[in-house]
């Protein structure tokens, strides 16, 4: 069988024109798969919860080797999650000690270290804040931190040094935000000037939670002030489960792709809040958007663009999740990659709303997902890579390997 008749059915012989269309959809298609990828975190293998508790899986890595020993499970079925990211405090206690532990665990389980995340959210003294705080030995060794990580970034080889910063305050009048604007500008300048050439600051921002009056990067336009006033090589990250539930995120980044600020995302999905759900599983139609929009800035714009996933998963398995959040991603890429942009740019000229809008949502609609299976068919992976996780006995075996270690459950709330 050839493959426009897996793609699109069966056809009569003697449609030259139309196999020909097909096969230049096909070389689309498996030009925008070749371009994706996707950074995968550390934390989505860990046994994390919400405030209220945690329900224990037994195969939830919690060492360092089997974060990386997942992360390269989950390339292996997908082909397209080459690094992971990694959180300074929850990975690496020893900082740039860790680094060779880090580098043996990547050539043997065939991932790399992504972007590092400094944590400064876990020690006590951050209680009022880190880079903010009022105190200026805190916010030193806050600083510090930052200086440490960029450290860490550059022994390991990492472009980004992805920061979200969690200070804020609960109650009106408790602080001066003025003031604390202004810190924020010194550290960040700081952090900046330690950066080597080929590295990136990333500055991620989030409207609320852990405070809830004010969050010091609450939105894109602080995050983008902080990046520009901090060097050439800050950027924003975009974390698409932080934003009010109206916000039109696909308008934030056209802005930050027009701008030249745009660093990265991490993806998830949320109905809420934060709430750190797969991909795609409330709203596809929006990382569609999303995805329209960057592939209308041409492929030079993408490599700038860091593709990472934050979500820790609390009650799906943690590597069905990972490997179905991957899928999900290929395929709304792939549906964006889809939109006739040529076709549409003289409808949007003509304001022909009707016809405009039914070529978008067409592409939107459209089952990417046989093309996907030929894709991956064709570079070697597994055509269905959660049937083949579930068929591997993967999950099972870790989880007689690591159940020994399972604490007792707890709850907390
Ligand atoms: C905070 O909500 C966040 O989105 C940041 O990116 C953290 O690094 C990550 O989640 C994990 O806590
Ligand atoms: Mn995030």
């Amino acid at each position: 069988m050839q493959v426009h008749q897996i793609f699109f059915g069966l056809k009569s012989t003697g449609e030259a024109e139309e196999m020909q269309s097909d096969s230049a959809l096909q070389d689309l298609a498996f030009e925008a798969l070749d371009s994706f990828q996707i950074e995968i975190p550390s934390w989505g293998f860990a046994n994390t919860g919400t405030r209220f508790g945690k329900f224990l899986q037994p195969g939830a890595a919690s060492t360092l080797e089997e974060k990386f020993c997942d992360a390269g499970q989950v390339h292996k079925l997908t082909g397209v999650t080459p690094t992971l990211a990694l959180h300074v405090l929850w990975d690496l206690p020893n900082g740039v000690g860790d680094a060779a532990t880090v580098r043996a665990l990547e050539s043997q389980y065939g991932v790399v270290a992504g972007s590092i995340n400094p944590n400064l959210f876990q020690d006590q003294e951050f209680k009022f804040g880190s880079l903010c705080n009022p105190s200026a030995g805190i916010r030193e060794r806050a600083v510090a931190h930052m200086l440490d990580s960029v450290d860490i970034a550059r022994k390991l080889g990492s472009r980004d040094i992805s920061l979200w910063l969690p200070d804020g305050s609960n109650y009106p009048g408790t602080q001066n935000i003025r003031k604390r604007i202004g810190w924020l500008e010194e550290a960040l300048q700081q952090t900046h000037a330690k950066l080597g050439p080929e590295q990136r600051l990333l500055v991620e921002y989030k409207p609320f939670e852990p405070a809830f009056y004010h969050t010091d990067i609450a939105d894109w336009g602080m995050a983008a002030h902080l990046a520009a006033k901090a060097g050439p090589q800050a950027r924003v990250l975009v974390d698409t489960g932080h934003h009010y539930a109206a916000q039109n995120i696909e308008q934030i980044v056209a802005w930050l792709l027009h701008t030249g600020m745009l660093g990265g995302f991490h993806f998830n999905d949320r109905r809420y809040a934060d709430d750190d759900l797969t991909l795609g599983s409330i709203d596809p139609y929006q990382i569609f958007r999303i995805f329209h929009e960057i592939q209308l800035s041409g492929k030079d714009a993408l490599g700038q663009i860091a593709f990472m996933i934050d979500q820790s998963h609390n009650l799906k398995g943690k590597m069905e999740a990972m490997v179905q959040t991957v899928a999900a991603g290929q395929e709304l890429w792939l549906k964006a990659a889809l939109v006739d942009r040529e076709a549409l740019d003289p409808l949007q000229e003509k304001c022909d709303l009707v016809a405009a809008e039914e070529l978008f949502r067409g592409a939107f609609w459209r089952d990417v997902r046989p093309m996907l299976k030929e894709w991956r068919r064709m570079r070697g992976l597994p055509e269905d890579p959660l049937a083949t996780l579930a068929e591997s006995g993967y999950v099972q075996r870790i989880s007689v390997e690591r159940g020994s270690k399972l604490a007792p459950v707890t709850s907390y709330a």
